[in-house]
């Protein structure tokens, strides 16, 4: 496969400026009549050029230019173009495709999930559907029309809005969309299904009433009202808090089973995994109702960020989703816990984000280079590119920063752009020097700050050194430093908050700041001081980077009772935890479990004036996966001897007070999404999992009790995840079996129950990972299924995919091979955690690298899956 640079990029030699499609569509495949209107683009070069078009897996049938049929010897078909040798000026190009949406397992392209037909063209699908410049800077206005049998779809929906219908010959009908935004092919959307269509409607801000619906299976007809609301206060809160009114009369947002992706913002017409999208009180655990909003979110705001201004190549592909993600995280923070869900981004970035930016795939926000473009939907695209939103956010401030999108809103709309462009926007709406901070977007790897301190008790200054170092990433060596917000604060004995006083004379000293590091090694003065402070480093994450700090137990345990700063408090536990953790490693079991862990989990449990949120959250062990994370050569059974090991004390230690928070959050009363709600099923959930991680029989019961009486899935779920993790074989079984017996019609729900399993080291060893592959609900075809047993598997069962005998590793190769030639997208992401096989010791990590090797051999291996793999490897 070949590389792409994006020091090579040259602007598309021919533009087209209108797309007429019609859709035939049939059982036994489809036929696509495109007609584009082209010319030559003026920005380009002088010199006549072939019109060239991208395509994949198409069955020409005719080319035609202005109307005439050419002779095939007019043009050339050939590794996945179509090349027109002669055209002129400015004309029309017909193409005429057969395509097979029913055997289209990539799901790329036009396919067909649960008999309907649909569509996913982001980032390279829409050459599946017919030849065309597949590229975002190319834009077009689309008319498209989709004929089928009324009966088996009399739904048919595209992007804009309708203009036509009728009925056809046969018992055929069609229906005609018009999209008067101009957009690139990957926001176009087809669907065509038999469909319960919800209805809603939005008044935006200027007073224009938008047509909102929802289309999904009839079956799924009741899961759908929370994320109609979810839409409803995320295009609010988007004209409230960025300014942006929606554009069309319509917005519609559609539910399929077989998905790659989360969800896709096509213009007008969103589809999503049912997964992120359907939901019910009885099917929905808490954290799906929060990611479904997040999405419905996420989707909704693309329209400006990613549809009305887009991205000018894939390379960019930050521009629209961490800016998307930074929009849709403090949305969703605006709606429940700010600090919870800071605490929640933080963890998935430094647990995996950070283990990518440390591995083979490590790559700059926005790359320099790809073979296929579909692996770089990446943790550091979205969720690193959304942190440095967040820091440009935080250097310009809420008003800027507010100007700063306005202006690059204005300056671009209609237009497909670069990162830089985003950048410089920001730069010249605040006046902020922006030209050191702009390389997050070139540099790899993430940043280590060593922080060392002093304290000079006759002068009264405490000194804060700090250096920073960007690790070498493959192809990246000698960084240069880069510009950090570094935010802190410095607590007193009594934690209290001191001022902080950069020189003698600060007259209005602040208790927080938020430090400019910019250079390889930086010392900062705080007078006025009389004893030596803890620092509070790093507050509410203010930089995606790791913080060393020689901090000792009882500093921590001071910030974790003392630090005014949420997020802060909850790290200082964490940082207590794994240092527990870390220090029991590899020592016998007679080892002593530092005594202070358990009165500081004591002290959390019974802390009911903190915010139960947090309480929530610092109850958390570190997940064995961070802990990995953090080690040089990883010895996971060890690891997850330790962390059980710790786990178990704590809950023998703490029972009667697990007990006690079991019951005084023992619910009743209605069903509610408020923070104080979740966390209260957090916290008993929590409980409730400690006590049967020790085979507690008071807990057994409540769990019981609680598996049959539970009103929403969240406790249903929390009670059968416990079950299932105890030592209770019978029980486990019991509840096991009950819960598919009930929710076997339901694929999400079989979805979680599948995880639940697939996640348990006591219930999910390789021989039972077998039989749920087996087991008549699994189906290789839909990625929810292989994701569920198989994902799940390898990144959270941990203690099984790292059995020393390989096996784990073996089995992961073995399913990556099996679905690399239907579906090479989802066995690429499958490889992920193989790839990390340097991180962990020796014995383990030949037998990963191995696994890897078996994978690089198959016969025929997707560009996809051959990236990830040779890139692991090198
Ligand atoms: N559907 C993916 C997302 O919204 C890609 N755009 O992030
Ligand atoms: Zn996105």
């Amino acid at each position: 496969p070949q590389t792409i640079y994006l020091s090579e990029y040259t602007v598309p030699a021919y533009l087209v400026d209108h797309v007429d499609l019609r859709f035939e569509l049939f059982e036994d495949g489809a036929r696509v009549h495109s007609t584009l209107t082209i010319r030559r683009n003026p920005q380009g070069s002088e010199l006549a050029q072939p019109l060239v078009l991208d395509g994949d897996s198409l069955t020409l049938e005719a080319v035609h230019l202005n109307g005439d049929e050419l002779a095939p010897d007019a043009y050339e078909e050939h590794d996945g173009q179509l090349v027109v040798a002669n055209v002129p000026e400015a004309f029309t190009l017909g193409v005429v495709t057969w395509i097979e949406p029913q055997n289209n397992t990539r799901l790329e392209g036009l396919y067909k999930s649960s008999g309907m037909f649909c569509t996913q063209c982001e980032a390279e699908g829409f050459r599946c559907i017919t030849y065309y410049p597949d590229r975002p800077d190319v834009m077009a206005r689309f008319r498209t029309r989709i004929e089928a049998d009324r009966s088996a779809y009399p739904v048919l929906l595209s992007n804009g809005n309708p203009v036509e219908q009728g009925a056809l010959e046969d018992g055929r009908h069609f229906v005609t969309w018009e999209d008067p935004f101009p957009k690139p092919c990957y926001l176009f959307a087809l669907v065509a299904g038999d469909l319960v269509e919800k209805r809603d409607s939005f008044t935006t801000v200027s007073g224009r009433n938008i047509d909102l619906r929802m289309y999904v299976e009839p079956r799924n007809a009741e899961k759908c009202d929370f994320a109609m609301d979810s839409l409803k206060r995320a295009m609010r809160w988007d004209e409230e808090v960025f300014g942006r009114e929606y554009d069309l009369d319509i917005f519609m947002i559609v539910a399929v089973d077989d998905f790659n992706m989360g969800a896709m913002e096509n213009k007008g017409l969103n589809i999503f995994n049912s997964s992120c999208v359907l939901a019910s009180q009885d099917t929905a655990t808490d954290a799906a109702f929060q990611r479904i909003e997040a999405i419905v979110a996420h989707e909704y705001f693309h329209n400006w960020s990613g549809n009305r201004v887009t991205c000018r190549d894939w390379f960019q592909l930050s521009l629209k989703e961490g800016f998307t993600v930074f929009r849709d995280a403090r949305f969703s923070e605006d709606m429940g816990s700010p600090t919870v869900k800071r605490i929640e981004d933080a963890t998935l970035l430094r647990t995996a984000q950070f283990a990518e930016d440390a591995g083979p795939m490590a790559h700059p926000i926005r790359p320099a280079s790809y073979m296929e473009i579909s692996n770089f939907y990446t943790l550091t695209i979205y969720e690193k590119g959304a942190e440095v939103v967040r820091m440009i956010y935080n250097l310009l401030g809420p008003a800027a920063f507010r100007e700063g999108s306005d202006l690059y809103f204005q300056r671009h709309d209609g237009q497909a752009v670069t990162t830089d462009d985003f950048v410089q926007a920001m730069e010249d709406a605040s006046g902020v020097d922006l030209g050191q901070f702009r390389l997050w977007y070139e540099q790899a790897g993430t940043p280590v700050l060593t922080v060392s301190d002093d304290f000079d008790e006759a002068r009264g200054i405490y000194r804060l050194t700090v250096e920073q170092a960007i690790p070498d990433t493959p192809g990246q060596t000698d960084k240069k430093p880069q510009h950090i917000p570094f935010a802190l604060g410095l607590l007193g004995a009594g934690g209290e908050s001191l001022p902080l006083r950069l020189s003698a004379d600060d007259e209005a000293p602040q208790t927080e700041r938020v430090l400019d590091l910019r250079e390889p090694t930086q010392s900062f003065e705080f007078h006025g001081l009389s004893e030596k402070p803890v620092p509070s480093l790093l507050r509410h994450f203010s930089a995606p980077v790791r913080v060393n700090y020689p901090w000792t137990r009882e500093q921590l345990l001071f910030l974790m009772s003392h630090d005014p700063d949420g997020f802060n408090r909850w790290d200082a536990g964490q940082r207590l935890a794994v240092d527990v953790i870390q220090s029991l490693i590899g020592q016998p079991d007679s080892a002593e479990i530092e005594p202070r862990l358990v009165d500081a989990y004591r002290h959390l449990l019974n802390d009911t004036d903190l915010d139960q949120a947090l309480v929530a959250k610092m109850l958390q062990l570190p997940s064995e996966a961070y802990l990995v994370e953090l080690s040089e050569s990883a010895d996971v059974p060890a690891i997850h001897h330790a962390r059980e090991r710790v786990l178990n004390h704590l809950a023998v230690a703490l029972r009667d007070d697990l007990l006690a928070c079991y019951e005084r959050n023992q619910g009743g009363g209605d069903y509610q999404l408020t923070p104080t709600a979740i966390a209260s099923r957090s916290l008993r959930n929590t409980a409730l999992a400690w006590l049967l991680h020790i085979d507690d029989e008071r807990g057994r019961e409540l769990a019981n009790s609680q598996f049959e009486q539970a009103d929403n899935m969240t406790d249903r779920l929390g009670a059968l995840r416990a079950l299932v993790n105890s030592g209770f074989d019978e029980d486990r079984t019991r509840a096991l079996d009950a819960f598919y017996e009930r929710f076997s019609d339901d694929p999400q729900v079989v979805e979680l129950w599948f995880s639940v399993q697939a996640s348990s080291s006591k219930a999910g060893q390789l021989p039972q990972i077998h039989r749920l592959l087996e087991h008549p609900a699994f189906d290789w075809k839909n990625p929810n299924k292989v994701r569920s047993v198989v994902a799940v598997f390898a990144g959270q069962n941990l203690p099984a995919f790292h059995n020393p005998d390989g096996s784990g590793y073996n089995f992961l190769a073995e399913q990556v091979r099996r679905l690399d030639d239907s579906n090479p997208q989802i066995a690429a992401r499958l490889v992920t955690p193989l790839t990390r096989w340097r991180k962990f010791a020796p014995t383990y990590g030949q037998q990963m690298k191995a696994a890897l090797e078996g994978i690089r051999d198959k016969q025929s291996l997707s560009r996809d899956v051959y990236e990830v793999v040779h890139k692991s490897l090198a």
